[in-house]
């Protein structure tokens, strides 16, 4: 009895303390709530990025599909040596892409992805960056890499995975790359991973006084990885741990065979900035020049405000989604073939340069002369060449000391190698793929 008096008498306490006499309330109508700085309306207003007149987010394009200067749109500050080192790359990239797809259909490599289409997005956000900005990639980025000096003999080192991979030594699938010396994080497949990774390795540079105001963090993720938890985990942690973080989201239109139309109703990956506070540009991701400008002021924006940055780059993948995919089992050929016509990121740049005399027809037959001969070269090299030792299967694949179950596994193949290395066929034929031909491990004392 005892308590239940107190208890009302507790309550009666607290009610008092909470509601004022009608006197001491404020006759303010309009104001601000405690938590937020939005202002007070009678009116009620839903709002979405869908709207009933179809209004979107505009994209932002500095030539038009012809190569020509849009009306009132700048140009980026470009000089000729530059402006001809973008197309050049340009080119280089579909020359590889071409090669190494054929590759992998003839069984000389596992598996391939080609930037088809995405040449402009790849190559003018490389331009824009500076090149000891990290770059955490999904896994169409290599053109980014090459931009950087990596080289074509990298790029076959890693797609064969021989004994010249120093990326990543064999262990990776191709075109999974990895270079610390040109600031390239290791791919990884599961999608959009690479994302709150990137808010992380922006954070780290916004600590290090060596980088801080100098370097960004710039991650590239499709739209389809965009429907994945990471990606707003990475955009939320750039928006409240603010950090030079250069968000570029690749819209190609498709996600394997999924349309981009089905991840999502919003109006694209650019509606999400402003929900996080993150400024946001929409591109023409077939305008090199577009690309150009609009990462180059948004990597100026992160840098300088040590925040994130949003940037949209609308294209279409030609290509088909890897090696694995044959995309005309979801979408026609037909239109396939008009977007390699409309638009074309290649012949769109190139065009430009004609119009300024910095490109004609001889050029770009030497050019294209020049670029497959150093592509198949490097591919004759790397083709035949031997793997890297059977022992270096175990090595790096954790930082410090081996653990035990690697040390296991390498104790079963050893077994397995003195049993059949020498006797049974494939074994025979599959190590002599190897230098070393496994006798290494089997000479091994290390365990
Ligand atoms: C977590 C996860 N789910 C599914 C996959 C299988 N997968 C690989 S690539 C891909 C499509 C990704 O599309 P998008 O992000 O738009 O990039 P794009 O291939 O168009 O460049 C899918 C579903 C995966 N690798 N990881
Ligand atoms: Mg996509």
């Amino acid at each position: 009895m005892l308590r239940a008096a107190l208890l009302r008498s507790h309550i009666r306490k607290q009610c008092r303390s909470y509601v004022r006499p009608t006197s001491q309330v404020s006759a303010e109508p309009y104001g601000h709530l405690p938590t937020s700085q939005s202002p007070i309306t009678p009116r009620m207003n839903f709002i979405n990025s869908v709207t009933p007149d179809g209004t979107q987010i505009p994209t932002y394009r500095v030539l038009d599909g012809v190569g020509q200067l849009l009306d009132g749109a700048e140009l980026p500050e470009l000089d000729e040596a530059f402006a001809r080192k973008i197309y050049e790359n340009m080119v280089q990239l579909p020359i590889v892409d071409n090669l190494m797809n054929n590759v992998q259909r003839q069984g000389k490599i596992s598996f391939y992805m080609t930037a088809h289409g995405e040449e402009a997005t790849m190559i003018g956000s490389a331009a824009a960056l500076a090149n000891d900005d990290e770059i955490l990639g999904q896994y169409r980025e290599m053109g980014t890499l090459l931009w950087r000096g990596f080289g074509l003999d990298n790029v076959m080192a890693q797609c064969f995975g021989n004994h010249q991979d120093t990326s990543t030594k064999g262990k990776q699938m191709p075109v999974h790359f990895s270079s610390k010396e040109y600031h390239f994080h290791t791919i990884s497949s599961p999608l959009a991973t690479q994302v709150p990774q990137a808010a992380g390795v922006g954070y780290a540079i916004k600590r290090d006084p060596n980088r801080r105001g100098k370097n960004c963090a710039a991650v590239y993720f499709g739209e389809g990885a965009a429907s994945e938890g990471d990606f707003h985990a990475g955009m939320l942690l750039a928006s409240t741990i603010p950090s030079p973080t250069l968000f570029i989201a690749r819209n190609n239109g498709f996600a394997i065979s999924t349309p981009a139309s089905e991840q999502y109703h919003g109006d694209g990956i650019a509606a999400r900035g402003p929900g996080y506070g993150i400024d946001t540009l929409r591109v023409d991701g077939n305008d090199v020049l577009a690309v150009l400008s609009g990462i180059r002021e948004a990597r100026r924006r992160c840098i300088e405000q040590g925040r994130g940055v949003l940037v949209e780059a609308m294209s279409y993948r030609v290509g088909h989604h890897s090696t694995s995919d044959d995309s005309f089992a979801y979408r026609p050929r037909q239109e396939v073939e008009d977007r390699k016509r409309i638009d074309n990121p290649i012949a769109r740049y190139r065009k430009f340069l004609e119009a300024r005399k910095w490109w004609d027809e001889e050029e770009e037959e030497e050019l294209k002369d020049r670029l497959k001969k150093d592509v198949m070269k490097a591919f004759k090299k790397h083709e035949t060449m031997q793997r890297h030792e059977v022992k270096e299967m175990f090595e790096d694949v954790y930082g410090g000391e081996m653990p035990w179950n690697i040390k296991e596994q390498r104790e079963e193949l050893k077994a397995l190698l003195k049993k059949y290395g020498k006797d049974w066929e494939p074994w025979r034929s599959e190590l002599k793929k190897h230098k070393g031909e496994g006798k290494e491990l089997l000479e091994d004392k290390s365990s």
